[in-house]
């Protein structure tokens, strides 16, 4: 398309899918009684409510509205607001659920909720004792407050508040103090939205900038961070057109949501942390399920309109005969014969299998595009069966909704019905047959080339599955920002269904609330400048806080070509990227790494070298991801809660955590060879670099060659790591190198699976955990503690695939002269007194045998054998 049609779509789509919220709103009449018994199940029941054993909402009723409040668990309730007439509360996003039992006391102003405590009658329940969130609800208002832990987290005013055009919903919130808020998904702009106007409608902004919203992907998620440390969490689930209005940065911030559609349900996650926060949302919304190992290797990307198989293997071989490590290419919509998706092109493709093949022999994984848009092409069997079995949207007439993509005139599959998933993720047959290993679903906003780059409101979706009767329609604006998640969906329970056992590796560009539950996101057009690169950190932070490990831009930038400079900057940081991949528009000049010179090759070789030997630390940040939602890239308000220092944003949004131990703090302005990087209080830091070590709580100035980005390791972390390589599956197979960075107290683990199998949801999966600790006796003596030990499926080999196992421990002061004076020969367990110089062994094993003791870098290394766990080291660090 050319830039006029795009420009014309960029000016048109804002003004057609924008809806003013109302500035009149009706207010639910009161006053407000607890509902008799019988009329307290929501109107749709989606749990067992009322049904023996299940314990019931606290609702409240007046003439006009209806209060439902539900535990899910003491710490995450329910607000479900409704108005006669309104469609019953449905999710798309909640997949886990459960009830506990509500108590309700009348007071004079009205009632307080608050959970009954302990496991309650249904024995699903939290254990006893665990406290929870309360409400208080105005009998005369219905407004509700929110308190957890003797704090008012916030007060709803004018909860039961609709309007009458076109059902419009809100809800107004305050909190008591001042509160800094993230999350809300994927959007561009800063860190934190106080003060700004957010819109949920997933759309494919076409001239991205670093202020456009919204962007691709929704996520009604607002979180609040409080100055001392405390986190909690309001999910609106309601997929309609939303708009916030973030609170600002005063006193007591009042934040404005409204959705075009209700009824208005909300979920309060009371926290504490902000890592429980994450952990109680993907409870909600699910937990990221483990990608295959090579998924976190280097993918390479480029859309390329004339593609063939002959190009993709030139690159192949390009990245093995450079030694730039790769692992995973990627096949845009160039592949397929005239945009038709599930074909691959005449001539150029002349047989995938063995292209396949030839990739898997060099050690590449393969990844292919498909989009929603199918082409309304009579002699075309995938489109005769659209039709045939009724998978398409419709228009309000019934006939099948047609509009202009890639291909021409296309048909979209109706994602939202069941029997839809089920025939389109039967199509991936296509590609599983000859071999392709990975998917990458785009256009699935759904973007069309008409005016306003999506379906009309007119569009008729059928949902099906609970709650929906056989007659059930939506109109597309309710379900427009549900069709990528969805599409998600249907694709991995396709290949799951197609692959039984094997890990979807599977990247989406759209989504909404939940879609962490199916695959990883990229964060679409960006371009190839300073300022988006800088946006990538803000922009992959809140999607993390809402739910989303596996994330990452386009590196490089889509649009246009990044200078050198921006091009060694940007793959410096995306070597710590879950989600780490280069890609770039058509027609753009070639963005492989050797096309910058021979200085940033280097370099992006070196980072990629560097993000090759964390991989089995990223892996490990992953499965934290799964286990509890936690994000890999965090804020550094999230790891040093009530360090004030870690909410100004010159550092909030600059530097980063990459899981618990490592902190990122990438140089962001072109010709800078330095800069500023706070380093939290708690400290002290290891430069991961030269191991020196840097005092916490105050800000440095840090050199940062155009060879470096300033990477640091926080003091009693461990990170485990492997030598530099070109492939993940040599990374997984080659020695465990443990890096031990000294603190009181040393804490780190590794995870280890098969790294493929989905078997690692049934139990088989193990995890080597450090605990220790550094005694702090004053002077250069130093006693170090290590225990290894081992937890997990015992079936699994004691390191996973690893071929060994050495240990690294930092200690910058001790002098070479003391490590070299015991030298190599030091027997494990025993005396060494080499000339008598070091009255104490320098190595105390139990449980394994050390040999090969030496210094490297700031570094005194230990080889491991005989291990058997649990393994105990006992290090003696003394001047001779
Ligand atoms: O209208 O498939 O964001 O990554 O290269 C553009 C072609 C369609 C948009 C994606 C981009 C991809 C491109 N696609």
């Amino acid at each position: 398309m050319n830039t006029f049609v795009f420009a014309l779509h960029y000016l048109l789509q804002p003004l057609l899918n924008r809806r003013r919220v109302p500035l009149l709103w009706r207010r639910a009449r009161g006053p407000f009684e607890p509902a008799p018994l019988s009329d307290s199940c929501e109107p749709a029941a989606r749990t067992g409510c009322g049904r023996p054993g299940h314990p019931q909402p606290a609702v409240f009723t007046s003439v006009d509205a209806r209060i439902a409040l539900t535990a899910v668990s003491p710490r995450v309730w329910r607000v479900v607001v409704s108005r006669p007439g309104e469609s019953p509360y449905r999710s798309w996003s909640v997949v886990g659920d459960a009830e506990e039992p509500l108590g309700v006391e009348r007071r004079a102003a009205g009632f307080t909720v608050s959970t009954a405590g302990g496991a309650g009658e249904s024995g699903r329940g939290s254990p006893p004792g665990t406290p929870g969130l309360a409400a208080e609800i105005d009998r005369r208002s219905g407004h509700l407050s929110f308190h957890f832990a003797g704090t008012l987290l916030h007060r709803d005013e004018a909860a039961p508040a609709a309007s009458s055009r076109e059902g419009w919903v809100r809800c107004v919130t305050e909190a008591p103090v001042r509160e800094w808020y993230v999350g809300f998904g994927e959007r561009s702009g800063p860190l934190f939205k106080n003060g700004r106007r957010l819109v949920m409608w997933n759309t494919d902004e076409r001239f991205m900038r670093t202020s456009s919203d919204p962007l691709y992907q929704s996520c009604p998620l607002q979180i609040a961070v409080r100055a001392d440390g405390r986190a909690h969490g309001i999910f609106y689930d309601n997929p309609s057109y939303s708009v916030f209005r973030v609170g600002g940065h005063g006193e007591r911030p009042r934040t404005r949501y409204a959705a075009e559609g209700g009824p208005l349900c909300y979920y309060v996650l009371a926290g504490p942390s902000l890592g429980d926060v994450l952990s109680q949302f993907t409870r909600l919304t699910g937990r990221p399920p483990l990608p295959p190992y090579w998924a976190l290797g280097h993918h390479h990307s480029r859309w390329e309109e004339e593609e063939s198989a002959a190009r993709i293997e030139r690159t192949a071989r390009l990245f093995r005969e450079r030694r730039i490590p790769c692992d995973v290419l990627h096949l845009d919509i160039g592949h397929m014969e005239g945009h038709r998706c599930f074909t691959w092109r005449r001539g150029r493709f002349p047989d995938p299998g063995a292209l396949v093949g030839t990739l898997h022999g060099l050690g590449f994984r393969a990844v292919v595009m498909t989009d929603p848009g199918l082409k309304r092409d009579p002699d075309w069997d995938i489109y005769r069966e659209g039709v045939a079995g009724d998978h398409f949207c419709r228009r309000a007439d019934g006939g099948v909704f047609h509009a202009p993509v890639w291909a021409g005139q296309s048909a979209f599959p109706d994602y939202l019905r069941g029997e839809t998933r089920t025939w389109w993720g039967g199509l991936y047959r296509r590609y599983t047959d000859v071999g392709i290993d990975g998917f990458w679903i785009d256009m699935n906003e759904p973007s069309l080339f008409i005016p306003r780059s999506t379906m009309p409101d007119s569009v008729v979706h059928r949902p099906d599955g609970e709650g929906a009767g056989p007659e059930a329609r939506l109109g597309h604006r309710r379900a427009h920002n549900l069709y990528g998640l969805m599409m998600a969906a249907a694709t991995r329970t396709g290949l799951l269904t197609l692959r039984p056992g094997r890990r979807p590796f599977l990247l989406t560009r759209s989504g909404f609330a939940g879609v962490q539950r199916y695959a990883a996101s990229w964060t679409g057009d960006n371009r190839s400048n300073f300022g988006h690169y800088r946006m990538s950190i803000p922009m992959l932070l809140n999607m993390g806080l809402s739910g989303q490990a596996m994330v990452g831009p386009d590196t490089g930038g889509f649009w246009g070509s990044p200078a050198p400079e921006l091009m060694a900057r940007w793959f410096q940081l995306a070597a710590v990227y879950p989600f780490c991949r280069n890609h770039t528009k058509a027609g753009t000049p070639p963005q492989e790494p050797w096309a910058f010179g021979e200085e940033v090759e280097e370099i992006v070789r070196a980072s990629l070298g560097l993000r090759y030997s964390l991989l089995p630390y990223l892996y490990t940040c992953l499965s934290r991801s799964h286990a509890d939602g936690r994000p890999v890239l965090r804020p550094l308000f999230m790891e040093f809660p009530g360090d004030g220092r870690c909410l100004e944003a010159a550092n909030a949004e600059t530097e980063l955590m990459v899981g618990h131990a490592l902190l990122a703090a990438p140089v962001l302005r072109a010709g800078a060879r330095a800069r500023p990087v706070y380093l939290p209080a708690g400290g002290p830091w290891y430069d991961y670099h030269d191991g020196s070590v840097l005092p916490g709580g105050c800000v440095h100035a840090i050199s940062a060659p155009l060879t470096h980005m300033p990477l640091f390791a926080r003091a009693g972390s461990v990170v485990p790591t492997v030598a530099p390589c070109m492939t993940s599956e040599e990374a997984r197979t080659s020695v465990l190198v443990l890096r031990v960075y000294p603190g009181r107290e040393i804490r780190g683990a590794v995870y280890l699976d098969d790294g493929e199998t989905t078997r690692y949801e049934a139990g088989e999966r193990a995890e080597i955990r450090v605990r220790g600790g550094a005694d702090s006796r004053p002077g250069p003596e130093a006693e170090i503690t290590l225990e290894i030990t081992r937890e997990g499926d015992e079936s699994l080999p004691l390191l996973g695939a690893h071929r060994g196992l050495r240990v690294l421990v930092a200690a910058p002061q001790t002098p070479a002269e003391a490590v070299r004076a015991v030298g190599t020969a030091a027997p494990a367990g025993g005396e060494n007194r080499p000339g008598g110089a070091v009255a104490r062994p320098l190595v105390t094993a139990e449980g394994c045998a050390v040999d090969g003791v030496g210094r490297s870098g700031g570094f005194v290394r230990f080889g491991i054998s005989e291990l058997r766990m649990p393994a105990r080291l006992v290090l003696h660090l003394s001047s001779p």
